[in-house]
């Protein structure tokens, strides 16, 4: 039985355009900055970006870890959301391993931060508190429903943090799909930040990888964290040559995803017994159990899976349904199939 692997887009296979791309990689040694791939992909990322330079890092965590030491020292605070991919599923890096404090604000439900909330987080000049350095923002909002944040938001948020000289990070782990959403191209999304994560293994199907984008100086300060943090890789190209296919034929398909995602939500509005959220924005689909179903959290994905469907548990009688490459028209329809089934 095929499998219908909702549970996330990192679940998604390399192509075989990228499996014959990495066996054919000219490769040399990163650590020496010797690798062609390598560095043909992070030229490529950055020109998208339109930033300076790039740097091909292990996972988005690892992009977003290093992004934040490098703009903030010691004892510094980043602004960041309550619902961010940074605070709540990075493990604590930022403050384990940097020592950064984070000052959380809650998320709107559309992903954004309100303006007012960021304005009274900064902190005064006073030796009682920590020195606000950074606002990290997130786009698409994973924990927001896959929400696209608007260019013209980030753009006050800029404003607000030229006013107060504070730096801006955007974990942009899915920017692509928000370049796609809004019609923009990802350079115009990513102009307001000093530095951006994007993910090559999500959305974009490439089995490893993220790139983090920023001026030359930021980046040659984060090439030595990511050292630090042990992620200087060898010949790494294997891994970039797929990346490269991701970003030159991965792009224009995002929004094939997002269709289907629609379609997903229109499918489970009519179980019995879902309550589906509002029209995704993107390539994310989350369902709430009603308050008719008895059955537990764990049991509903439990008889999914047995009719080979895998959904992600967000909470309590809460999923999460990625779309991806991978998943067809059939594979939406079996999914609607399978939770009509289970809760009928
Ligand atoms: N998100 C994963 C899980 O960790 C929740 C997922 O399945 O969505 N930023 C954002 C917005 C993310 O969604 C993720 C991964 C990351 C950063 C971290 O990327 P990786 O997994 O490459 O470290």
């Amino acid at each position: 039985m095929d499998i219908v692997d909702l549970r996330s887009d990192t679940v998604t296979h390399p192509t075989p355009e990228m499996r014959a791309a990495m066996a054919a990689a000219p490769v040399g040694d990163d650590v020496y900055g010797e690798d062609p791939t390598v560095n043909r992909l992070q030229e490529m990322a950055a020109d998208m970006l339109g930033k300076e330079a790039g740097l091909f890092v292990a996972s988005g965590t690892m992009g977003n870890l290093a992004a934040i030491l490098a703009h903030c020292g010691r004892g510094d605070e980043v602004i960041l959301g309550s619902k961010s991919h940074t605070f709540l599923f990075e493990a604590g890096g930022i403050s384990a391993l940097g020592g950064v404090h984070s000052c959380q604000i809650p998320n709107r439900a559309d992903g954004s931060l309100a303006i007012e909330d960021i304005r009274a987080a900064i902190r005064p000049d006073d030796a009682h508190y920590p020195v606000t350095r950074l606002i990290s923002l997130e786009n698409t909002h994973n924990r927001c429903g896959g929400a696209v944040v608007p260019l013209e938001y980030t753009l006050e948020v800029r404003a607000l943090a030229d006013e107060r000289r504070l730096l801006m990070h955007l974990d942009g782990a899915r920017l692509f799909n928000a370049a796609v959403a809004l019609g923009r191209p990802a350079r115009e999304l990513a102009a307001p930040f000093d530095s951006v994560t994007f993910c090559l293994s999500k959305a974009l199907c490439a089995p490893v990888g993220s790139v983090l984008c920023g001026s030359r100086e930021f980046i040659r300060k984060a090439h030595r964290i990511r050292k630090q943090l042990g992620g200087g890789m060898r010949q790494a190209g294997i891994l970039a040559a797929a990346g490269i296919v991701a970003l030159e034929t991965m792009m224009d398909r995002l929004a094939e995803d997002h269709a289907r995602a629609r379609k997903l939500a229109d499918g489970l509005k009519q179980v019995a017994g879902l309550i589906v959220d509002p029209e995704p924005a993107t390539n994310m689909v989350f369902v709430q159990l009603g308050p008719q179903i008895q059955l537990e959290t764990a049991r509903v994905v439990e008889r999914l899976k047995e009719r080979g469907v895998l959904v992600g548990v967000v909470g309590s009688r809460r999923f999460r349904l990625v779309l991806h490459y991978w998943i067809d028209d059939v594979g939406v329809e079996r999914a609607v199939s399978a939770f009509r089934e289970v809760l009928a």
